[in-house]
């Protein structure tokens, strides 16, 4: 009575091999960019939706299964009950308030922590072996309120920090050279946002150097062009916003790579926000942001001892100090 004819010999599934899960918490813009670009990527055995509106929620999983017939098999499963992520190895929290017209970042910060109250502590419960991914803005604090509420260690906890920012940047070197940003390697590090610092010796295009191939052919050191990039990059996000009303594409794939780093322990190295304490002079308390870190199976496996010069350290450190002052009114 079974739907196949039994073949003979047929080995049963290995109860041994690992099912691999990521839940997605947030199914907004970001969230549903995330979810599906996983899906092209073939990631994972099963995908987890939870949102706060069950309508809306059902009615992205029933899109996204819509389209099981163009895609690598993986079971999708959504609910309001946070029990669904039951057993995740990843976990990527997109879910945030909107900020009201008028209201100070402060106060969206504030209903944003209440928000991570909701969610961290039955994530933690549900997926206690997980990494945690945090994209609500702002990800940095919102990464070390997250590290803080799920008593996670520090390598399981991240923030997708300056991920976006990089590629953005990479997409504009490479655009200005006429050549394929993947084959551009530049890094911002800091905060993910207005105050990130672009590490200009860092940039390098299929293994030449930008700023000593600039100086050996005794070009002008371009330090305009190169800060109007970085500027670039900065109000990039603002002019998605002004024109189509939130950002999406980019960090689905952004925060999709991350995920393969992690799933299949690619040990890429990606800018992301993590524990920074003891790096580059920051000392004042625990505090994440953006550097250069290696990626794996088991989460933030070490961060790179990248070269900064000093007026880049200062600024990594003058942004730790305000994101401390932040966090000790949070009282989390
Ligand atoms: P959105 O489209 O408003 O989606 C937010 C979603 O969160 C909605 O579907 C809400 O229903 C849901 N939500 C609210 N409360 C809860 C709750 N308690 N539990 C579960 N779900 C809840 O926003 P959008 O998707 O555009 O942005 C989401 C967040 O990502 C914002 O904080 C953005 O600022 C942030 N981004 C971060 C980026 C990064 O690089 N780190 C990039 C872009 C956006």
């Amino acid at each position: 009575d079974s739907f196949f004819n039994s073949i003979q010999h047929a080995v049963p599934p290995s109860p041994t091999k690992r099912h691999t899960k990521i839940s997605v918490i947030g199914t907004g813009n970001v969230g549903m960019a995330i979810a599906q670009t996983i899906l092209t990527q073939d990631l994972v055995d099963e995908l987890a939706l939870v949102d706060a509106i069950p309508d809306k929620l059902r009615g992205e999983m029933l899109d996204l299964q819509h389209a099981a017939a163009f895609l690598p098999r993986t079971k999708i499963v959504a609910s309001v009950d946070y029990s669904v992520t039951c057993s995740s190895d990843l976990c990527i929290v997109t879910a945030g308030a909107r900020q009201i017209a008028g209201e100070s970042r402060l106060n969206l910060l504030h209903r944003n922590v209440a928000l991570f109250r909701k969610i961290i502590p039955p994530l933690a419960q549900y997926a206690p072996d997980s990494i945690l991914l945090i994209v609500s803005n702002p990800v940095d604090v919102l990464t070390y309120v997250a590290w803080k509420l799920s008593g996670f260690s520090s390598n399981r906890v991240i923030g997708s920090g300056t991920n976006l920012d990089s590629s953005r940047f990479r997409f504009l070197i490479a655009d200005h050279l006429v050549v394929s940003a993947q084959d551009v390697e530049a890094y911002i590090i800091g905060e993910h946002g207005d105050s990130s610092v672009a590490l200009w010796s860092s940039i390098s295009v299929g293994g030449v150097p930008i700023l000593s191939f600039l100086e050996s052919q005794q070009i002008a050191y371009e330090k305009e062009t190169l800060e109007n990039i970085h500027k670039e990059v900065i109000n990039s996000a603002y002019e998605v916003i002004q024109l189509k009303g939130y950002t999406s594409w980019a960090v689905g794939y952004s925060v999709a790579s991350l995920a393969r780093s992690i799933l299949r322990d690619q040990r890429r190295i990606h800018p992301i926000s993590v524990l920074a304490k003891g790096f580059h002079g920051i000392n004042g308390g625990d505090v994440f942001l953006s550097l250069p870190a290696l990626l794996g199976r088991s989460g933030v496996l070490g961060v790179t001892n990248v070269h900064i010069t000093e007026e880049e350290a200062v600024r990594l450190q003058s942004f730790a100090k305000t994101l401390l002052e932040l966090q000790s009114q949070l009282g989390v």
